[in-house]
């Protein structure tokens, strides 16, 4: 008999599974067991899954399609992938004001990628309790006029946490950001019973120590599903053209077609909208500063990844 199940969490041999609402474990079988070309773990947190059960026995036989994704290169290997999450309705990128630190260049990377897999992301700057500089708050602002949804949170003092919980109702969403900025603490405001673990050490290096060591995907009494998801140090951008970039950019794309070249990439063309636009700082500076950076190592790169999927 088959049946169909959301994975929660696994080890790439046995996997958390809810089927019909309840939890079961189930094993790959023997043709998934095997790491694919592109792979290192095929299945991961919230894929759906096709499985084959035999008495009380259940076996993953199919990876259902995904709509869409979160990987990155595999730290093992190179042009392999780790997929960090499947099939999210809403992603939250958690940042954090004061340690570690705000960083523009990540957020922006990230924002890249969610925008070419199109899921839609909200930004979340935790820890608003240490209190939030003139620069992290002129980028906040930044990030706001071009479209994007920025929420300031604390967790020691309970800010806006019951505006994230709203937006997790009913949806799958996960979290992701740099280790140490406060995932599995909001995710246990949220819901206490979850009690993830958290990294206890506030004065810890401003790199943040990796607590949450795999991604899991929790059922939430709200009726959502949130995924906690371990630290991501860096988030080297891949799978993506060098010269496709400016269309992840949404204001820059939005003024691409005031460009005197309709192939302009916005470096030093003359007649650029999108660089004018910068230096009269209608567009976000460090939004522009951040594509080119990105740009030029993605055109540095452009043969060591392998670009679209299969
Ligand atoms: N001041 C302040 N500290 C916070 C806040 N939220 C979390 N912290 C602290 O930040 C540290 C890291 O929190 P975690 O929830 O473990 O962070 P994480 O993002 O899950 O980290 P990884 O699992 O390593 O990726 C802990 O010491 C928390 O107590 C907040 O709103 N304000
Ligand atoms: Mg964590
Ligand atoms: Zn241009």
């Amino acid at each position: 008999m088959t049946e169909k199940g959301l994975v929660l969490y696994g080890n790439g041999v046995d996997y958390t599974v809810i089927v019909d609402d309840k939890e079961i474990i189930a094993r790959l079988r023997g043709k998934l067991l095997h790491t694919t070309k592109r792979s290192h773990h095929p299945v991961c947190s919230g894929d759906y899954v096709k499985l084959i059960k035999e008495k009380d026995d259940y076996q993953i036989s199919e990876i259902l399609p995904r709509k869409n994704k979160i990987s990155r290169p595999s730290n093992y290997q190179i042009r392999k992938e780790q997929v960090i999450a499947a099939n999210i309705d809403y992603l939250f990128l958690i940042v954090s004001v004061y340690s570690p630190r705000f960083n523009t260049g990540f957020i922006d990377r990230i924002l890249t990628y969610s925008n070419m897999q199109q899921i839609e992301t909200i930004i979340v700057v935790n820890k608003v309790d240490l209190g939030v500089s003139d620069y992290e708050l002129e980028c906040i602002e930044g990030y706001k006029k071009i479209g994007y949804k920025v929420i300031g949170t604390s967790t020691k003092e309970n800010t806006n946490i019951d505006k994230i919980e709203e937006l997790t109702s009913g949806n799958i969403t996960a979290f992701i950001g740099n280790s140490g900025v406060g995932k599995s603490s909001i995710l246990n405001s949220i819901d206490p019973t979850v009690m993830q673990k958290v990294n206890e050490t506030s004065t810890y290096s401003l790199k943040g120590k990796h607590t949450t060591k795999q991604s899991r995907l929790f059922p939430i009494r709200n009726g959502g599903y949130i995924m906690d998801t371990p630290g991501i140090r860096e988030f080297g951008l891949w799978n993506i053209e060098w010269d496709e970039l400016k269309n992840y950019f949404p204001e820059i794309h939005a003024l691409s077609s005031k460009c005197k070249f309709h192939n302009c990439l916005h470096k030093n063309e003359p007649g650029c909208a999108v660089r004018n636009a910068a230096e009269n700082e209608s567009i976000p500076d460090f939004r522009y500063e951040n594509y080119l950076r990105i740009l030029d190592t993605l055109y540095e790169n452009r043969n060591i990844y392998f670009k679209k999927d299969e």
